[in-house]
């Protein structure tokens, strides 16, 4: 009798094990359905400005699987008329220059002005360190809060050892929501610089003072690069050897020919956190903006940097084609890692490579 009961309740238990996995397949299923959602129903969502189908958009445009990039090809197409209406703010700085804070305030500042603003963050290295820093969003808690601010971290990631980023799109999907602003913070050093550099039209230095030039970064590049100085952490205590770090910048910026015709670059002092010398880096922004749409440097320069990002693409649809193929992949590795052992020149592996994957029959 005992056996009995104790076959009865295992084949109670195996029903219930059953039951519960039939239950739970669909409850699944309808949740990854839920996630999916049509190019009308994001192209909606965009336009009426839900933060969460913005967030949906966002990442799509950053998926490299090939049927996300076919709805993200299609959702891009169709928001482009609505896109460019922005200000592209590019921030960069050394580590914990105060880049994170100034975008917070600035990006309160300009909300306060009427404004609506977008926050990203450009990463490249993210794909090794797993994350933006920006997705620490306690950061920005004040902005976060505000109705008008929209904060994403984009982070990027390595696609056959190279780097791709989206933060271009991610800016057309924000665009679209109508943000005026989109704020862009650097993270990491070089290569941040100059992909943000690429995508805005107006390109922030945050210095603070004390440190030799070449520990805070500041190289001959990054200088012909920027638009505007704000020399940060500014208070009674430092005021003086702010106003001195101004005038070894003002000099340092005398032998850089002008990036654009008629601006001298502003060095302001200011401090981020207190909220001092924001309203002139905004006032700044905004005369700038409006000297180059004046000059027809406005257009030329976001041309060029369209044609830039097409390049990219361009880049990207290739590997993309190559990564399909598995002996492709492994012929790159292989290669790759004769260039990177010094077995042989790294431009000689490279054309070995190509020559091999395009006479595989492969139809770029
Ligand atoms: N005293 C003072 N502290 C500031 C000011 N601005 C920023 N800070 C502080 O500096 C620290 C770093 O600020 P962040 O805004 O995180 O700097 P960041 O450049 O974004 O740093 P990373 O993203 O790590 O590169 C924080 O503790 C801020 O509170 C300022 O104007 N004055
Ligand atoms: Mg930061």
């Amino acid at each position: 009798m005992g056996n009995c009961q104790y076959q009865i309740m295992t084949i109670c238990a195996f029903c219930a094990i059953i039951m519960s996995r039939l239950l739970i397949i669909p409850i699944l299923i309808i949740n990854f359905e839920s996630m999916k959602f049509s190019t009308e129903e994001l192209i909606e969502g965009i336009q009426s400005g839900n933060k969460r189908l913005i967030a949906k958009a966002i990442t799509l445009v950053e998926s490299k699987k090939a049927e996300h990039r076919i709805q993200a090809e299609e959702l891009l197409k169709r928001i482009m008329p609505l896109t460019g209406k922005s200000v592209r703010v590019g921030v960069t700085g050394v580590p914990g220059a105060g880049k994170s804070t100034f975008i917070e305030n600035f990006g309160r500042l300009a909300i306060a002005h009427g404004k609506k603003v977008a926050v990203l963050a450009i990463d490249p290295s993210s794909s090794i360190n797993k994350g933006s820093i920006l997705g620490d969003k306690t950061r920005m808690e004040e902005l976060a809060k505000e109705e008008n601010a929209f904060i994403r971290p984009s982070p990027s990631s390595g696609f056959l050892g190279g780097v791709a980023n989206t933060t271009f799109e991610t800016m057309m999907i924000c665009e679209a929501a109508g943000y005026d602003y989109i704020l862009i913070e650097t993270v990491g050093v070089g290569q941040s610089e100059v992909l943000v550099a690429d995508i805005t039209d107006v390109f922030l230095f945050l210095k603070i003072i004390g440190g030799g030039d070449e520990l805070q970064g500041i190289k001959r590049g990054i200088m012909e690069m920027v638009d505007l100085i704000f020399i940060n952490k500014v208070d009674q205590d430092n005021l003086q050897k702010a106003k001195n770090t101004r005038l070894e910048l003002k000099r340092a910026l005398d032998f850089i020919p002008p990036k654009e015709k008629g601006w001298k670059i502003p060095v302001l002092l200011g401090s981020a956190l207190h909220n001092e010398g924001l309203e002139a880096i905004y006032d700044s922004v905004a005369e700038f903006i409006d000297l180059k749409k004046k000059s027809g440097r406005f257009n030329e320069v976001r041309t060029h940097q369209a044609e830039k990002r097409f390049e990219y693409w361009v880049q990207e649809y290739i590997l993309a084609l190559m990564k399909k193929n598995n002996s492709v992949e492994e012929a790159y590795a292989t290669h790759k890692k004769n260039a990177s052992e010094m077995i042989s020149n790294p431009s000689t592996e490279a054309k070995l490579f190509v020559e091999k994957f395009l006479t595989k029959g492969n139809n770029i």
